[in-house]
């Protein structure tokens, strides 16, 4: 049985990507959307109980220190695949949306995280010119793109890269968001501050749906915190992180996705990246009940 109380690395979780789909064919398939800079695929868990729904995205790990996040992606697939047909809102939610999870978004960096640099962060495609490797893929999309919270510094861990969407991890998720055409909601999961935040992180123009974003940010760490009192702040990226441009969910934002969100999980610093492994499970579950909260807010508001 697969063990969710421990972290896993890249292979293990293509295994588990491949159980959960031969275990659940009727539901789960695995689409890959590109390939990574180093020809790993970029596989994509597709829940789904019907044709031509729209869709809910959830991505875990563009930053490949951030383990607790594709921990939780996985311990959500098990999630999804078990209450479907007994939990009653996720049934529904199944019933009229398709959901799309990226456990694995930026797995060069993962793959290096326990290769060589437990802290590495940033793809691992290489810079002309500079002996420094890699692209920030939180810096990369073309919202704000080269803007301030970014450095054009290759060397920098917010290294916008030499253009918006040159890292085919990117690319892959623009290719499939605008292909696909109807992605209702969009969850990008990093760690660590325990926050919830929504567009935007390149400007402090608020977002046109900024009291609707706000109130379900509301709702979502309301839930959340009911299960262990932890404690979220939310806001948008720049009033309440720090100003970011070329960020993931400003450009989902600017597509049309109205329910753009950010996750920043657990802790406050603490531990930081390097959290524990007995918090995996505690961290997803508190995680699942705001993300409860977001798509079935979605699923009310068409
Ligand atoms: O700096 C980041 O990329 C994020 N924090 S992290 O510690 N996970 O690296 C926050 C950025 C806010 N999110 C977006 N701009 N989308
Ligand atoms: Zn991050």
């Amino acid at each position: 049985d697969f063990v969710y109380t421990t972290y896993h690395d890249l292979n293990t979780i293509y295994s588990f990507i491949d159980m959960i789909v031969a275990e659940n064919p009727n539901m789960a398939s695995k689409i890959t959307i590109g390939q990574s800079y180093e020809n790993r695929p970029l596989e994509v868990l597709k829940f789904s109980t019907g044709a031509g729904r729209p869709g809910i995205w959830i991505d875990t790990g563009i930053h490949s220190r951030e383990w607790v996040t594709p921990a939780s992606g996985i311990w959500f697939a098990k999630k999804i695949v078990t209450d479907y047909g007994s939990d009653p809102i996720l049934t529904d939610i199944l019933n009229n949306y398709d959901i799309f999870l990226e456990i694995a978004t930026n797995p060069d960096g993962y793959a290096y995280t326990h290769s060589n640099d437990r802290m590495w962060r940033k793809t691992r495609k290489p810079n002309p010119g500079s002996s420094c490797v890699g692209v920030d893929p939180n810096r990369n999309w073309d919202a704000g793109f080269g803007g301030p919270g970014s450095s054009s510094s290759p060397c920098s861990e917010t290294y916008h890269g030499p253009s918006a969407h040159s890292e085919s991890e990117v690319k892959a998720i623009v290719n499939f968001v605008t292909s696909h055409g109807n992605i209702k909601a969009f969850v990008s999961i990093h760690s660590y501050s325990q926050m919830l935040l929504y567009p935007y992180g390149y400007t402090s123009t608020p977002a046109q749906d900024q009291a609707e974003l706000h109130e379900v940010a509301t709702k979502a760490i309301s839930a959340l915190q009911s299960l262990y009192n932890t404690r979220y702040t939310y806001g948008s990226i720049i009033t309440t992180i720090y100003q970011a441009s070329g960020g993931t969910i400003d450009w989902t934002y600017n597509q049309g996705i109205k329910y753009s969100y950010t996750f920043e999980l657990r802790d406050t610093g603490f531990y930081g990246f390097l959290l524990p492994a007995n918090q995996i499970v505690p961290t997803a579950e508190e995680t699942w009940l705001a993300l409860m909260v977001m798509m079935e807010h979605t699923r009310n508001n068409p």
